[in-house]
């Protein structure tokens, strides 16, 4: 089984401000942490981040036939791409969204996410702890079914 944990724009640079947001943790801390509960489970992992809305749809194509399943954190556009769940919807393939922070306790423009009607599952508001829960989700809703 292999998954792919994929993050949008600018949470490369996780760590680097709004702590009190986003937690004081940095990209590289968040792959570990998912590698780590991918190799317990003894999943394969892929991650992928890009801060361009036609890449991530590219890599989603792309995930067709190969990937299981899809840890996403859409960043900025959650709210507003289209694109992002077509894809997802055309590739069929179980996404669980992840969101660091809780889009509904935040400005009115966060509470609205394209992405959330086609993943499966939506965790927001956990930090990286949400990444581990979309993990270990997605491999019940796999191995389960
Ligand atoms: O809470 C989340 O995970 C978000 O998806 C993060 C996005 C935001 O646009 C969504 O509304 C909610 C923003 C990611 C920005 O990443 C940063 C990286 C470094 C420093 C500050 C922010």
């Amino acid at each position: 089984m292999k998954f792919l944990i994929m993050n949008g724009p600018n949470l490369n640079l996780l760590g680097l401000r709004e702590p009190e947001i986003y937690g004081k943790q940095d990209y590289n801390a968040l792959l570990s942490l998912c590698q780590k509960v991918c190799g317990e489970l003894g999943v394969e992992m892929e991650s992928y981040q890009s801060n361009h809305e036609g890449a991530l749809v590219d890599k989603i194509q792309d995930c067709y036939q190969k990937i299981d399943g899809i840890v996403l954190n859409p960043a900025a556009y959650t709210h507003t791409s289209v694109a992002i769940p077509d894809a997802l919807k055309a590739v069929s393939i179980p996404c669980v969204e992840v969101h660091l922070s809780d889009i509904n306790a935040r400005e009115e423009f966060r509470k609205h996410s394209f992405v959330s009607p086609v993943a499966i599952k939506t965790i927001c508001g956990k930090g990286l702890a949400g990444y581990e829960e979309a993990i270990r989700y997605l491999y019940r809703y796999l191995t389960e079914k």
